[in-house]
């Protein structure tokens, strides 16, 4: 248990030097570093840590899959813009982060994982579980470590906090063997310090490309900002805002750049991509201009590179110089943070009048609504999408939303307006089911005083359920809503449409969702119907405790638009008229 005491004596070894062992010394680091919360489970070669952290103010939230506490450590960065923390033990607790440290790297979360390891006396000899966690993290960390001596363990640390959060931020990995945690060193936070970051190489974006940039602006007819996770991860909405508003410049957001932009605003166009709004991607398609402002131009999001917005010419701002022609060619490269690039690029801008513009792509957006499923007639069916708008209008849209990776999180994606950043908490890189259940416990612990839902699929929700006893054992607040469609839904959609409806290893009995959650002490329902929604989702809200609801959902529904794999941007499979709506029959 903290105590006013022990937290004194902590905060004492940061400012004199003090003789500690190597595990007080990782805590004493992290206190020094601002942390408050880790996430992670115990084993043999990281006893000497767990043994220690009662002396340190820090909370330790026990999960119950290691893989769980690698998504609890992003959920809680994607919700506080902080380093997240997740810790475990050597052999299978450490291979147990990999898909979570993957999930990160993907997405450009900074996180901190460390491992305990065994003795280094025996490495290298398969000593019991001993795994070579640096090797096979090698390829999906920023950085990792293997540290075997106490004095290198605050360095180390140190360097890793601001390896994490630099520039492209992503996962770091220190690996501590046993020993060094048992042995003694002289602990000195501040000689710690790691040398001040230099972003590298150190390419300044040139006056030249400014200037550029500027006149391609100044001179487009047709211009769209393409916005990207980037503007969060910069802190660069009110430049970003500032370029839209002053240029007039309709903006399309990527699936994490959503929440970067207010999607009430007028220039707010929506999702791009291959479940983006068909009007978005038509206007990507027809666009003079396109300014990516932090986004890598994914696959996901270009369709067929050959014929990505041919008409446009391209400026790419981005603080990766990786990123720089990679998958799109792009006419100026402005390399540098999001919010410092636009700060020197802003005073150059000068109104203008995109009205002819806004009007052509207001045009296409009629046809989208005809075929939007919210304005369809309510034949008794309940569509996820009448469940994500209704979520949306209950909640105010003030929500934090921590969806899976599946059909329910591209309908999440177009049902759910996010007015603010970091209100939405996704896989986007690596599509990780699995992820929102305990990254959702990670954004709670980060963000107590906000509303959390995961929206996630019957598939996805199994692969991380035990997380439940988590949230019980951390007395969190947090309402789940699994989008129930028998299916491993997006599976069985590429099946319908690609493999001539072959349902082959996608039709899925799940346990009975609500008895799943009372086990654990937390209550719910089960939904079949619009009319039951509000009223469920009002009961969760008010619930004290965690919530689930079991929303049974059209089986056989596919997502909207959809843009196959090798098609242009343009080209989208729409969805049929309404006589054509695929229902199945009601179930005995
Ligand atoms: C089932 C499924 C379907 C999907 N469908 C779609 C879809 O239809 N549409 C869609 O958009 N996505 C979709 N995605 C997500 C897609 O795979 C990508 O994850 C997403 O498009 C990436 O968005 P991004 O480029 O904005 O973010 P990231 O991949 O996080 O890239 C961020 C970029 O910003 C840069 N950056 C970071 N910090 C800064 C800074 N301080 N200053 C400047 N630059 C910075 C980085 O270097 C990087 O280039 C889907 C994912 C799944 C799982
Ligand atoms: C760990 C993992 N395994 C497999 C996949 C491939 N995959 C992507 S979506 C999907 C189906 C998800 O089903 P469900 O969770 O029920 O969500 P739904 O699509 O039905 O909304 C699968 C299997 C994945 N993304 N992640
Ligand atoms: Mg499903």
């Amino acid at each position: 248990m903290e105590t006013h005491a022990t937290t004194q004596a902590s905060n004492a070894h940061l400012t004199t030097p003090t003789r500690l062992t190597g595990a007080e010394i990782l805590w004493a680091t992290l206190v020094g570093e601002g942390v408050m919360d880790v996430f992670g489970y115990p084993g043999g070669a990281i006893l000497p840590v767990y043994d220690a952290l009662r002396k340190f103010p820090i909370h330790h939230t026990l999960v119950r899959h290691e893989q769980g506490a690698a998504h609890m450590a992003d959920g809680y960065s994607r919700a506080s813009g902080k380093v997240g923390v997740a810790i475990a033990t050597s052999g299978p607790g450490a291979t147990n982060l990999v898909t979570g440290i993957a999930t990160a790297m993907l997405d450009s979360i900074p996180i901190v994982c460390i491992t305990g390891n065994v003795s280094s006396k025996v490495l290298g000899t398969d000593a019991f579980q001993e795994v070579d966690i640096t090797g096979i993290t090698l390829p999906v960390t920023k950085h990792n470590f293997l540290i075997s001596r106490a004095e290198d363990i605050a360095p180390a640390v140190r360097y890793a906090f601001q390896i994490a959060k630099s520039a492209r931020p992503g996962p770091v990995l220190i690996d501590i063997t046993k020993d060094a945690q048992q042995a003694t060193a002289l602990f000195d936070f501040e000689a710690a310090k790691p040398r001040p970051y230099r972003a590298h190489p150190m390419r300044k974006f040139e006056e030249s490309s400014l200037a550029r940039a500027a006149e391609l602006i100044r001179s487009a007819k047709r211009p769209v900002i393409l916005a990207g996770h980037g503007i969060i991860e910069s802190g660069a909405m009110e430049q970003v805002r500032a370029l839209a508003e002053r240029a007039q410049i309709p903006i399309a957001l990527t699936l994490l750049g959503l929440g970067a932009f207010p999607a009430s605003h007028p220039l707010s166009l929506g999702m791009m991509g291959m479940h983006g709004e068909a009007w978005v991607n038509h206007a990507i398609q027809e666009a003079d201009l396109l300014i990516a402002c932090g986004m890598r131009f994914d696959d996901r999001v270009t369709g067929t590179t050959a014929t990505y917005a041919p008409k446009a010419k391209k400026i790419h701002i981005d603080v990766d110089p990786a990123e720089i022609n990679k998958n799109i060619k792009v006419d100026v490269a402005l390399i540098g943070d999001l919010a410092e690039v636009l700060e020197q690029l802003l005073p150059r801008i000068s109104s203008r009048d995109s009205q002819a513009w806004l009007k052509a792509i207001e045009g296409i957006k009629g046809d989208a609504a005809v075929r939007d499923i919210k304005n369809l007639p309510d034949l008794g069916h309940l569509y996820a999408a009448h469940v994500i708008h209704d979520i949306w209008r209950i909640t105010g849209g003030n929500a934090i939303v921590v969806t899976d990776v599946g059909q329910h999180q591209m309908w999440e994606a177009q049902y759910y307006h996010h007015e603010t950043p970091r209100s939405l908490i996704t896989s986007g890189g690596l599509g990780t089911m699995g992820f929102a259940l305990p990254a959702a416990i990670g954004a709670k612990t980060a963000c107590p005083d906000k509303e959390v839902w995961v929206i996630a699929g019957d598939g996805g929700f199994q692969m991380t359920a035990a997380e439940l006893a988590t949230i019980v054992q951390e007395e969190l607040k947090i309402n789940i809503a699994v989008i129930n469609n028998g299916y491993l839904g997006m599976v069985r959609q590429w099946q319908e449409f690609f493999y001539e409806r072959n349902y082959q290893s996608t039709p899925m009995v799940s346990p009975d969702f609500v008895k799943l959650a009372g086990a654990h002490g937390i209550q719910g329902l089960t939904v079949r119907t619009r009319a039951e929604v509000a009223g469920a989702v009002d009961a969760a809200r008010s619930a004290p405790g965690a919530f689930l609801i079991n929303f049974k959902v059209e089986k056989e529904d596919s997502v909207y638009p959809m843009v196959s794999t090798g098609s242009a941007l343009h080209e989208m499979i729409r969805r049929p008229g309404k006589d054509a709506l695929v229902e199945s029959p009601e179930e005995k």
